[in-house]
């Protein structure tokens, strides 16, 4: 696809600022996998300390973190506890079964948050006929949910039942800091509940590449091989964690700005025949449009947006999903708006 002026698709399509490109082509690198890459060093230590953690260790993408984290909190055979539109169950490729051997057991979620006696429902009894629960797994905010927000209580609730039944906890954060920045609750609050936490660079905060996954020093030192046998261990890598570095020391704080052009966008589609927004869906992000005109189907919406210049992925055949990140300013929010209006109404 050629360069699209509005790419409301994901957070994912944010390009590397030029000011980002220069931290990145100045950045003092190492081979890492010897330890030795300063600015992979800082990153990680970085993320260490802001989710209060003891360790922290950069790979290549979202995906691989939360599957290094399953892999080495899980044995072949066990159960996982998660929710039903969790990006692990839906959108990693079945990669929980392929490189953990390890059963799903989804838990539908109310705007991707997970009750609490569904999730007790949820664990086996010791039994020989059943797999053993061994993880809960929490996504926050939750992406196919709406980047709805893991309320900290819930959060607290889900793992005091975990430490009774001796279960263990991973957080997908991929998109942990527009939680965080919404609601005032630090990062670090939110991940001592949980055994690992995986942060994504490469999402709202704008990094080329890269997610970090944190945990003691006794996870990190299983999750290195790990790493390496999924084939991410890397080399001068410095280059990358500069571009991460950067996004957290300069892009966190602005993801108010996403949220307040998401609330816009969101308020704006909701006055237009034939759409549906659910405003308790709107909390950070991400805006899921529902169709509701026979007359529509998703696919053709998304054509027509397209030979506007404006990009949306379809969710499925009733819901579109857009994105705001900070390559979209509030005119173009309001010019998406406008685009959907004389489309809808033509
Ligand atoms: N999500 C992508 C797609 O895979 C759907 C997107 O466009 O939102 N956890 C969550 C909650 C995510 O939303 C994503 C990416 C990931 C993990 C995986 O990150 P990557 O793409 O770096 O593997």
């Amino acid at each position: 696809m050629s360069e699209i002026r509005i790419d409301l698709r994901s957070d994912t399509v944010t390009k590397p600022s030029p000011e980002m490109r220069a931290a990145m082509a100045n950045a003092e690198v190492g081979d890492d996998v010897y330890g030795e890459d300063p600015t992979t060093n800082r990153l990680q230590e970085k993320v260490a300390a802001l989710l209060g953690k003891e360790a922290a260790l950069f790979v290549p993408s979202g995906t691989m973190s939360n599957q290094i984290a399953i892999k080495c909190l899980t044995q072949p055979g066990d159960e996982i506890i998660c929710e039903y539109e969790s990006h692990i169950y839906t959108y990693e490729a079945s990669g929980v079964a392929f490189n953990s051997l390890v059963m799903p057991r989804p838990v539908w979620g109310y705007y991707g948050v997970m009750p609490l006696e569904e999730v007790e429902k949820a664990i086996r009894p010791e039994n020989i006929h059943a797999g053993p629960t061994r993880l809960i797994e929490i996504e926050n905010t939750h992406n196919r949910a709406g980047g709805t927000i893991y309320p900290i209580e819930e959060v607290e609730k889900i793992a005091q039942l975990a430490r009774e039944r001796k279960l263990l906890m991973h957080l997908d954060g991929a998109r942990l800091m527009n939680a965080s920045v919404s609601t005032g609750v630090a990062p670090a609050e939110y991940a001592k509940y949980f055994d690992s936490v995986s942060l994504c660079l490469s999402k709202g905060l704008g990094a080329p590449v890269g997610s970090v996954l944190s945990g003691s020093s006794e996870f990190i030192t299983k999750a290195l091989r790990v790493r390496k046998i999924f084939g991410g261990a890397m080399r001068q890598v410095g280059i990358l964690a500069a571009g991460g570095l950067y996004a957290l020391e300069h892009n966190v704080e602005r993801l108010k700005i996403d949220h307040e052009n998401a609330s816009l966008l969101a308020e704006g589609l909701a006055g237009i025949a034939g759409l549906y927004i659910d405003p308790k869906q709107v909390q950070t992000n991400i805006v899921m449009i529902y169709l509701r005109n026979p007359d529509w189907s998703t696919e053709k919406l998304v054509n027509q947006l397209l030979k506007n210049d404006v990009a949306i992925n379809a969710v499925n055949h009733e819901r579109l999903r857009a994105v705001t990140h900070l390559d979209v300013n509030r005119d173009q929010i309001l010019e998406t708006i406008e685009i959907f209006r004389k489309i809808m109404e033509a």
